[in-house]
């Protein structure tokens, strides 16, 4: 399959190139974050490292973990690497706890922000002087900045809608012919619905990239049916630099091609600090070896996957290529004894045919007993016993199953609520 790269050289480099790139680039990391921060220097000291200790990747497994705990410790800026008058923006999310974790660049990190989202623009088929519309708000959730800084740097047309008017952005996107659609997964499934109730024309989009949030397969297949695009899946982070940073899957649609040159990323085993074998499931740890502000030094992201293959893909991108994103490591449900990831229920509920995209997964806990009960919206003619039915051959175990009609479930601006938890 032939491919266009943003960058040729660094992202079909052989892996014997990648591996002393990110030797190098691993000790320069360390050195820089010991020189310029007393964090992260006290973590080191507290183990008796020395920046000469790390001589390359095989060293790796001395440094000490971090977490988002230790971002929102150290809020706003007590992990910062540069002075502030070096710092030219930045992004912050507030997850669930509410304490925020922030994010400070460089103009140096905006650049290679700005070129990992080339990379995947690029590599998802956009051609330059192409019209990008990028969804998600212009504001500290790093979405939409990073689809901005990567149509920069690639010379796409920016149509900088953002969040929200899903009626207007639809007319524009036909009015200028936008050809990238871009967001957050649940925003391409309100489009959908707003193109169905508004009876509008589809704009014409040629590719849908969508992150933010766990997607599955046959989420994906919807979406991409509904929409009449090519339907990828980007990842990244606040704490990693923001969406794109950790990559995207190729138009193989066989994994999701990690930026190595700018990232090692390593799978350990959850709640340990032992690496699993590639194929195994574990949690993502990520290094960032060029980012200036705030590097991350094995950074324990929460998020599950497995390596899927390190060998030269269809498109000719030789970096490792992970699983899509399964679910979170504090996300896994356990309802009657089975353990279940939301991701699979969506599975399950997406493949019955008159079921829409909106649902909610209502955990109910009476007396410390938990219940599952699974809310969907569908066309006329689904009943609950066809979604109790199809759950449980695909689960092992009957939730109950009540149907709505389109729009009556709850909506969220930006990341869904799948999950709702009960107390009674
Ligand atoms: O969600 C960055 C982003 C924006 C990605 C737009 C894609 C599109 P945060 O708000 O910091 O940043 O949330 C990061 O979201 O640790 C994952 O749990 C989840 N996540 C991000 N991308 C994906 C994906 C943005 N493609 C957290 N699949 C991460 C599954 C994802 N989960």
């Amino acid at each position: 399959m032939s491919d266009r790269y943003h960058n040729p050289q660094l992202e079909t480099m052989s892996t014997d190139e990648i591996r002393s790139l990110q030797d190098r680039r691993l000790r320069a990391i360390t050195e820089h974050v010991y020189a310029r921060n007393s964090w992260f220097r006290a973590r080191l000291d507290a183990r008796s490292l020395a920046p000469a200790d790390i001589r390359g990747l095989a060293d790796i497994g001395r440094l000490p973990t971090m977490s988002k705990e230790d971002f929102r410790a150290g809020y706003p800026l007590v992990m910062s690497c540069v002075d502030k008058t070096a710092i030219v923006e930045m992004h912050m999310s507030s997850g669930s706890t509410g304490t925020p974790v922030v994010m400070p660049y460089t103009r140096v990190d905006i650049d290679q922000w700005g070129e990992c989202m080339a990379r995947c623009y690029r590599m998802a088929g956009a051609d330059p002087g192409d019209i990008v519309q990028i969804t998600p708000s212009f504001g500290l959730f790093n979405g939409g900045f990073g689809f901005f800084h990567g149509a920069r740097s690639m010379g796409l047309f920016v149509l900088p809608t953002g969040a929200g008017n899903t009626a207007r952005q639809l007319r524009l996107a036909n009015d200028f012919g936008a050809k990238v659609l871009t967001g957050v997964v649940s925003y391409a499934i309100r489009i959908m619905e707003v193109l169905d109730e508004e009876k509008l024309p589809l704009p014409p989009w040629k590719v849908g990239i969508f992150g933010a949030e766990c997607f599955s397969d046959a989420m994906k297949q919807k979406v991409a049916g509904g929409l009449g695009i090519e339907v990828f899946d980007i990842y990244g982070m606040t704490e990693t630099g923001g969406v794109g940073t950790l990559g995207m899957d190729c138009r193989a649609h066989d994994g999701l091609h990690v930026w190595e040159d700018h990232y090692v990323v390593e799978v350990l085993a959850r709640g340990a600090d032992q690496p699993v074998a590639d194929g195994q499931m574990g949690e993502l740890v990520v290094t960032s070896l060029t980012r200036e502000a705030l590097p991350v030094i094995r950074f324990r992201t929460g998020d599950l996957t497995r390596v899927l293959s390190r060998q030269r893909c269809a498109c000719g991108r030789t970096h490792v290529r992970v699983a899509p994103i399964t679910g979170r490591v504090d996300d896994m449900l356990i309802v009657k004894g089975v353990n279940f990831w939301p991701r699979q229920v969506e599975q399950a509920l997406m493949e019955i045919p008159g079921v829409r995209s909106n649902y909610q997964i209502v955990i109910e806990e009476v007396d410390g007993v938990r219940d599952i009960r699974v809310n969907v919206e569908a066309d006329p003619g689904v009943t609950g016993f066809m979604v109790e039915k199809h759950l449980k051959e695909a689960l092992g175990f009957s939730p109950k199953g009540d149907v709505f009609a389109p729009g009556q479930l709850p909506r969220q601006e930006g990341k869904a609520q799948r999950v709702v938890f009960e107390k009674k």
